[in-house]
């Protein structure tokens, strides 16, 4: 059982007030709130440290170097990479994927190879593979889903041909909850010798992740959804394959030795970090990654666990309510439509309780188009939710349809 009085006092942004209403945050899946220690870990290093890393001589750059290795060491420990080595820091996950997709897709789609993605996909897990594709000549290629928001995996087997170059899926699709089986889609692809991308921006905050176990060639996930701070995420990529790999950008720090004539190039992971990264955020990083181990993994799935099959009972009992998204493993996200009413105006309505959901298109329009609807609204829940707070949001949509 976790001590949710505690864990909601961690949160100092909670405890407020909005439109005249105790503030109930449901928009976890957009980005999850910060606690106090991430916070104090932000200010420490502007106050205590502040200082460019690997490069000054000086003991104030000494100890953010330390630091920022320091996070880079807690993320290979969190996502059970074999080596820091297999750790870039990036901007997020939308930086990530537009990474691999500019060096390893650059490098390796040639006209008419195909890559392979879902129809559940963010659009940062779209638009890049169009991008690259679009400048090569190449084809992506879609992974139906069933009414539930299942991948279909007999039809996706029938996807891979010897033009296969990519397969990019998502492991938790922001807008229907589904846990996609990514393992069974690793080892079929990898059967052909397929590389697999997994963007695990919205698996890394509710579940246990252990990349060597899955056998992912890349993962990407955000800082920002797993209650560090934004501008910070990561890709982690199997040591052998980052090797082959080109630089994405030019600059300071990704180089070993520069002249006019040639450049060459830093080793992993710096060989992808070019200029100043993000020193304060991604130290910040390592304390929210602390955090999350010291309220335990398990726990956090389990008490995520509890407040989805909460939150779907009492929606089932809705009866001009629809779920979106139906799938057998779900996170604690769920879309909903609540028929008469649209989704912009259900969550204007919530706010003005206090309530804070998302509404819109969640950056996934074909999955939208697939559903033949705009836009949903979403509920996504965190460590720090409560009953209490499903039962409020219950009863607000229950007046919500009874005025309409
Ligand atoms: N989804 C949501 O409200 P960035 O913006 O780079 O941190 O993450 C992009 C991203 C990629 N993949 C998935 C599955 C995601 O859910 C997101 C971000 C937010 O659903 C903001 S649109």
């Amino acid at each position: 059982m976790l001590d949710l009085e505690k864990i909601r006092k961690d949160f100092p942004i909670l405890n407020q007030e909005v439109n005249g209403f105790p503030l109930i945050y449901l928009d976890n899946a957009a980005t999850s709130q910060k606690p106090q220690v991430v916070i104090d870990a932000l200010t420490d290093y502007y106050k205590g440290y502040n200082s460019n890393v690997h490069r000054g001589a000086h003991t104030l750059a000494d100890r953010a170097t330390g630091k920022f290795e320091a996070t880079r060491t807690a993320v290979k420990e969190f996502i059970n990479a074999s080596s820091t080595e297999e750790v870039i820091l990036t901007k997020g996950t939308t930086e990530a994927i537009n990474l691999v997709a500019n060096t390893y897709g650059r490098q390796n789609i040639k006209e008419g190879d195909e890559v392979i993605i879902s129809t559940m996909e963010h659009h940062s897990n779209i638009v890049p593979w169009q991008m690259i594709c679009e400048e090569k000549g190449a084809k992506v290629k879609v992974m139906p889903i069933n009414d539930d928001g299942e991948i279909i995996f007999e039809e996706f087997q029938k996807l891979i041909t010897p033009k296969t170059k990519l397969i990019s899926v998502v492991h938790v699709s922001n807008v229907l909850g589904t846990i996609n089986e990514v393992e069974k889609i690793i080892e079929e692809a990898h059967k052909y010798n397929i590389p697999v991308l997994i963007d695990g921006a919205q698996s890394s905050p509710h579940f246990n992740v252990d990349v060597q176990k899955m056998d992912c060639d890349f993962y990407v996930f955000s800082s920002h959804k797993v209650y560090g701070p934004t501008g910070m995420g990561v890709l982690y990529g199997k040591k052998a394959i980052l090797e082959e790999m080109p630089p994405f950008l030019g600059g300071g720090e990704m180089i070993k030795e520069v002249t006019f004539e040639k450049t060459t190039f830093n080793a992993l992971p710096f060989k992808f970090e070019a200029g100043t990264p993000n020193i304060g955020d991604t130290i910040a990083l390592k304390t929210a990654l602390d955090y999350v181990n010291e309220i335990g993994k398990d726990n956090i799935a389990k008490h995520e666990e509890d407040l989805l099959e909460y939150c779907t009972a009492a929606f089932q009992g809705i009866k001009r309510l629809k779920i979106i998204g139906t799938a057998k493993k779900k996170v604690s996200v769920i879309s909903f439509l609540i028929d008469g009413i649209h989704p912009f105006d259900l969550g204007m309505m919530l706010d003005a309780k206090g309530i804070a959901i998302r509404t819109g298109h969640h950056c996934a329009q074909p999955l939208m188009n697939r559903f033949g609807i705009d836009g949903t609204a979403r509920a996504s829940f965190a460590i720090y939710n409560t009953k209490e707070e499903i039962d409020q949001m219950v009863e607000s949509i229950h007046k919500i349809i009874a005025r309409f």
